[in-house]
């Protein structure tokens, strides 16, 4: 079997998502793979189209590890979000076909379910910590057990609306002082309000200074948190040695890491409970899967990243790695904007706070071209900007 063409397609059913699509010489059999890296959308296209296309075409579909091999480390260059999100869209859109040629959803073909569907999270953010219980119990009403609590912080910045500096959807001021006070008074509030079964999760992004993240991990120890996640920024890991010794809050990290190597410190070290990475930009279900066989050696769970900004074909692709390994911990779920549905079919479903995919052959999830092309790119969907009070810029 021979590839025979690779499409890119780009569409925006409320947000803008990559799609590559991978054909083959059997009539009607192809794979889907997804190459959404939000705000940077053109860039993975580009990749794709320009310098990886060329590379598919005749290769045999079934030759999933050699050709990842091949496009990591056969053409040299290799790593950081771009290729990585390119990589994994090759990467899913074979397993797909693998899958369609096999008969066989994908989470068979990785050994078969550990797991009946995967447990998961629902976001209950609010501007207040009244409003983010009020979220949490209507998410426990729809049978979620696990919650991420995000809550607006009143800042005494008035650093002005920042869109005249930065090319971005919004910015907000970011103050830490303010932020460090919030977050545990939220964490007592609603431990106070709704006990201690709900499994409360709390997303930093990045934008604590090591002692500071410490200090949080310590502040929230006494409500005990399914996890602290990304407390510092990426590009200190080892820092994660001072919030170990400083608390015994479990630590969450990878949303932003692009291969193993980048997990593996945190892993061998056992500096953190989750791993977060992101099958989309990791370079696919191939290297997600390697990195959950490295994470169980240590007693590490994975809590893959699922967040609207990556197309539901990665999130198909989660629930299947999700059902078929033994270290699977919880799995972030996302609502969708509704036009979600005119272009994708048979992603993954929630049912009961778990999320479950189909048996059908492949990842199980189709697009209908014809509805991607009524929604064109929108070319000034970004990440927002956070800033600090006095105008510098802080992570997001
Ligand atoms: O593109 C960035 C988002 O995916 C990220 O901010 C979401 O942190 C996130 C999460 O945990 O879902
Ligand atoms: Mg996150």
């Amino acid at each position: 079997m021979k590839i025979t063409d690779v499409k890119v397609l780009i569409t925006c059913p409320g947000r803008n998502y990559v799609l590559l699509k991978i054909e083959t010489d059997q009539p009607g059999l192809y794979g889907w793979g997804d190459a959404t890296l939000n705000g940077r959308e053109l860039a993975v296209a580009a990749a794709l189209r320009d310098h990886i296309a060329p590379l598919l075409i005749g290769r045999d579909p079934g030759r999933i590890e050699d050709t990842w091999q091949y496009l990591f480390r056969g053409t040299y260059w290799r790593g950081g979000p771009v290729l990585m999100t390119a990589l994994a869209a090759v990467d899913l859109a074979l397993w797909d076909i693998k899958g369609k040629v096999a008969g066989l959803p994908v989470y068979s073909l990785l050994g078969g379910p550990t797991r009946a569907s995967a447990m998961a999270y629902r976001h209950c953010d609010g501007r207040d910590a009244q409003e983010i219980a009020d979220n949490i119990r209507a998410a426990q009403a729809l049978g979620f057990k696990a919650f991420r609590a995000q809550v607006d912080v009143p800042s005494t910045s008035s650093f002005p609306n920042t869109t005249w500096v930065d090319r971005t959807t919004y910015s907000q001021p970011f103050e830490d002082a303010p932020y460090l006070r919030a977050i545990p008074a939220l964490f007592e509030y609603l431990r106070q309000e709704l006990g201690d079964e709900p499994l409360i999760l709390h997303d930093v992004h990045e934008r604590l200074t090591p002692i500071q993240a410490s200090q949080l991990a310590g502040a929230l120890e006494a409500y005990h948190p399914l996890f602290l996640e990304d407390p510092i920024r990426p590009e200190h890991k080892e820092s994660l040695r001072l919030v170990r010794q400083n608390s015994r809050v479990p630590l969450a990290m990878g949303e932003l890491f692009n291969h193993r190597w980048e997990c593996l410190p945190l892993i061998t070290e056992q500096l953190i409970d989750y791993v977060r990475v992101d099958i989309a930009h990791i370079g696919g279900i191939s290297e997600a899967r390697k990195i959950a066989v490295m994470a169980e050696a240590y007693h590490i769970q994975m809590a893959f990243h699922g967040p609207p900004d990556v197309a539901p074909i990665t999130h198909a692709a989660n629930v299947h790695v999700d059902m078929a390994i033994p270290n699977f911990g919880v799995q972030e779920s996302s609502i969708f904007p509704v036009e979600i549905e005119d272009v994708f079919t048979g992603g993954p479903w929630l049912e009961n706070g778990h999320l479950h995919v189909s048996d059908a052959p492949g990842l199980g999830t189709d697009v209908d071209e014809q509805a991607a092309a009524r929604y064109p790119y929108h070319p000034t969907e970004y990440l927002p900007t956070l800033r600090r009070a006095d105008g510098s810029v802080q992570d997001w």
